[in-house]
């Protein structure tokens, strides 16, 4: 395609569109996982441990399976033949724990399912759960990462020798550029809470086998459908062309849905044995307290800053608390793995050192949750940068400012290899800081007084997103993020998008259909988007993640889409005697040099290209489709956010009254669409920065095992969110998107913590989050130059 097509194509785009998919779903004409029904579906409840850690003595079935109802009651020794899960990522040094479906001797986190009760409906299932007897002998647990490293600690895997999982240490930069005389050396410790997704719709699968044909169907609500077919089929022993999954529409995922649960294989070994259908639609309770949890890391730093107040060498130490299992979609390592390696982010520094250690506990085991690993990172470093303002008698903005890199240097190598590709790094930040009104803010704030305060937080980001291969190479991370889209157009000039990337609520349905509409010149209307079956579309083994379907997944939709325009433009040059070079489509008609009123429809070229032969002349492949594969450069989005916040110095209550994101995601796709990732995720990190903990006993009993007690925002606390938006295309992706999918969820939560620091008295440093009420009055009573409780 020339450059040319594809400038019109980038101008075509952008339009702010409203959500096709929201009257079906909002209508409730969606359909979920617990609305799909079979014929002769028995339900499942799972057994689960009531222990941190515990070997299991043995499981006694008997009460429970002669429950009414009740059709088999299934535990490790039972179920079929199967193996466990276990990653394919390969990273060195990385020592995986495979996770089975259900547990055959030693339990390692409250709620780890160890049998399954099979039933004609939930409640016998659920009745037969309680019968089941199982035997356990405790042992102690351990649930704080740096006891669990300890080589004293009681061990998850005692052949393993060890809880430390995976421990190495990177060295970039020049080593010669390291805390010099004359640089002073700051130091900070951040505690990142442990969080949970908390999707509205929990987890769940329905499988169904039929033993004539051998093939094993299952609906999942997934945000990968071909990687779990993947799992299932290594789990189960089938090949993966006998295994089908379909994903229904899924209510919010946020990561928590993309590695394969040992639920899943369990229920679909579980249809094998009984050959009837059988689902688990799990409960809030269950997935507050047993599906994957994230982002707890202790990030250590320590920054060198010269006389002239620029940042020379950073080191950190991140700590990552993996949970139970390294599991298997290398969540154990991939939170602080990918937490260190954006310490950096968009500061220029000479020389940058980290340890990174991911450490097992009695905890659920880990996995991505929206802004994998990156959350803990940038708000250390964020909250590090404002301390080291304050002490240094610099305003935070240009301290910053002064230290970051310019956008006239990009494409900008980092010290640790990410090539920032196009950016708007200080713009963003000042378009932010005038958005905000900081300079009045300052004025305004020196009439703070008891009891209420108000404090300003800057948080501007690098998101690393739409990882293609190159994306996830210079993270040093090994990822199969590539992906294929079959655009095919049928005899009545209706398209088809199939694609492997599920939408959990992104949108894709608007925006990949704006994409194709753009480069094929058809309306919007005569396409539709196929992400549902592994049956019907091409595999993506990452699915919906990392920020990566507008890069990845919609550069491989305007490619195939391209080679459909071209087979039309040669078709339709044959049935107008003119040559392909003179003709365009727009609005779903072919013409010749602009002229709609002599041109004729797509609907009659796409008939001739499947009934008239004679077309061959011109095209000798007339099927209209096309499948290509994408696997995009590295692409790096960036922007700020400042956060306004009001504290009660009594109470300790933080209001955020105002929250401004300006956003660089290179060429909006439709900006109604970002802004609502945007508002999505600035809600979501609210909750993490002001309320959201998944709070562990020391014995290893979770005590948030309801929404009373793990407090999500509502309406009442999010404030209006401002958002402005800068474009700096990428040059390296298809039309110049980036990503943006996850950045609410990097950088809200590190401005909101500045904010409250910045309206404390003695601004005393934050060390952790949540910043709960109790939390932010014991900070406000200490002395004025205390430190955190
Ligand atoms: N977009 C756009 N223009 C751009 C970039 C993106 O219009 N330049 C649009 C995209 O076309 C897409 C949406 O914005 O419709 C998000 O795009 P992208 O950044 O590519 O992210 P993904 O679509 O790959 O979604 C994944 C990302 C992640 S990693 C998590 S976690 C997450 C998230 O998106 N989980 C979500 N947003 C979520 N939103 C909902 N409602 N539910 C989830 O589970």
């Amino acid at each position: 395609m020339t450059g040319g097509h594809r400038d019109r194509i980038a101008s075509l785009i952008g339009a702010p569109l409203t959500r096709r998919e929201d009257p079906r779903l909002l209508t409730g004409s969606g359909e979920y996982l617990a609305d799909v029904r079979l014929p002769g579906t028995l339900d499942a409840a799972f057994v689960r441990s009531p222990y941190a850690h515990a070997i299991l003595r043995g499981v006694d079935p008997r009460e429970a399976g002669g429950l009414d109802g009740v059709r088999a009651v299934l535990t490790a020794a039972t179920l079929p033949d199967h193996a466990p899960l276990v990653d394919a990522v390969a990273i060195d040094g990385l020592r995986k724990t495979p996770q089975p479906p259900l547990v055959a001797d030693r339990v390692r986190y409250v709620g780890e399912p160890v049998a399954l009760v099979v039933a004609e409906d939930r409640y016998a299932a659920e009745d037969g759960a309680d019968l089941v007897f199982v035997d356990f002998e405790e042992l102690p647990a351990v649930t704080d990462a740096r006891t669990a490293a300890r080589s004293s600690a009681s061990l998850l895997f005692p052949e393993l020798g060890s809880n430390v999982v995976f421990s190495e240490v990177k060295r970039f930069g020049d080593p010669a550029k390291e805390p010099a005389s004359g640089h002073r050396v700051y130091r900070s410790e951040f505690h990142g809470g442990r969080a949970t997704a908390v999707p509205m719709e929990t987890r769940g699968c329905l499988a169904s086998y039929d033993a004539g044909r051998g093939r094993l169907t299952v609906w999942s609500s997934t945000q990968g459908h071909h990687l779990l077919r993947r799992r299932l089929a290594v789990s189960t022993g089938l090949p993966e062309s006998r295994v089908r999954v379909i994903v229904p529409d899924v209510g919010g995922g946020f990561g928590q849905k993309i590695p394969a649960a040992p639920e899943e294989v369990a229920v679909a070994l579980a249809s094998m044995a009984l050959q009837r259908p059988v689902r688990w639609i799990e409960d809030r309770r269950e997935n507050l307290v047993s599906a994957p949890q994230a982002k707890e890391q202790i990030v250590s730093l320590e920054m060198s800053v010269d006389e002239t107040g620029r940042f020379r060498a950073m080191r950190a130490k991140v700590i990552g608390d993996a949970g139970a299992y390294s599991h298997n979609s290398a969540s154990a390592l991939i939170e602080p793995y990918l937490s260190a390696l954006l310490v950096p982010s968009l500061y220029r520094i000479d020389y940058f050192e980290c340890e990174i250690q991911a450490v097992l506990t009695n905890k659920a085991p880990a996995s991505p949750y929206r802004g994998v690993g990156w959350t803990a990172s940038h708000t250390a470093r964020e909250l590090l940068i404002d301390h080291i303002a304050r002490e240094e008698g610099r305003d935070p903005a240009e301290l910053r400012r002064l230290n970051m890199i310019r956008s006239e240097e990009t494409p900008y190598t980092n010290v640790t290899g990410m090539v920032y590709d196009s950016g708007s790094f200080r713009e963003s930040m000042h378009e932010a800081l005038e958005m905000a009104r900081y300079r009045s803010f300052r004025q305004q704030q020196k009439g703070n007084s008891y009891p209420r305060r108000l404090g300003i937080g800057i948080s501007p980001y690098v998101e690393p997103n739409g990882w293609g291969s190159a994306g996830a190479a210079q993270s040093h991370w090994v990822f199969a993020s590539h992906d294929a889209a079959r655009v095919t157009m049928d005899s009545t000039g209706h398209v088809t998008l199939a694609v492997g990337t599920p939408t959990q609520g992104q949108g894709h349905e608007t925006t990949l259909v704006q994409l194709a509409s753009a480069a094929l010149g058809i309306p919007p209307e005569t396409i539709e988007v196929r992400s549902d079956d592994t049956d019907a579309t091409p595999p993506s083994m990452a699915g919906t993640r990392a920020s990566r379907t507008a890069v990845v997944t919609g550069g491989a939709v305007v490619l195939a889409s391209e080679d459909v325009r071209s087979k039309l433009l040669r078709i339709a040059g044959h049935l107008l005697e003119a040559s392909e070079r003179d003709l365009d489509i727009s609005d779903g008609i072919v013409h010749v040099g602009g002229d709609r009123s002599a041109g004729i429809p797509v609907a009659h070229v796409a008939a001739a290209a499947y009934f008239d032969p004679a077309v061959r002349i011109a095209e000798p492949e007339p099927l209209l489709s096309s499948q290509r594969f994408h696997d995009p450069g590295a692409t790096y989005s960036n922007g700020c956010v400042v956060a306004t916040a009001e504290l009660d110095l009594e109470t300790g209550a933080v209001t955020v009254v105002d929250l401004v994101a300006v956003e660089d995601c290179g060429s909006v796709i439709n900006p109604l669409i970002v802004e609502g990732q945007l508002h999505g995720a600035a809600a979501q990190a609210l909750g993490y920065a002001l309320a959201e903990k998944v709070a562990y006993s020391v014995d290893g009993q979770v005590l948030t095992s309801s929404l009373m007690d793990y407090q999500i925002p509502t309406c009442a606390e999010v404030p209006t969110i401002r958002i402005g938006h800068i474009e700096s295309p990428s040059p390296n992706t298809v039309l110049g998107v980036k990503g943006m999918g996850e950045s609410g969820m990097i950088a809200v939560p590190a401005a909101i913590a500045n904010a409250v620091a910045d309206a404390l008295p003695g601004h005393p440093m934050i060390d952790r989050l949540p910043l709960t009420p109790d939390l932010v009055a014991r900070l406000a009573s200490l002395p004025e130059d205390g430190q955190a409780p």
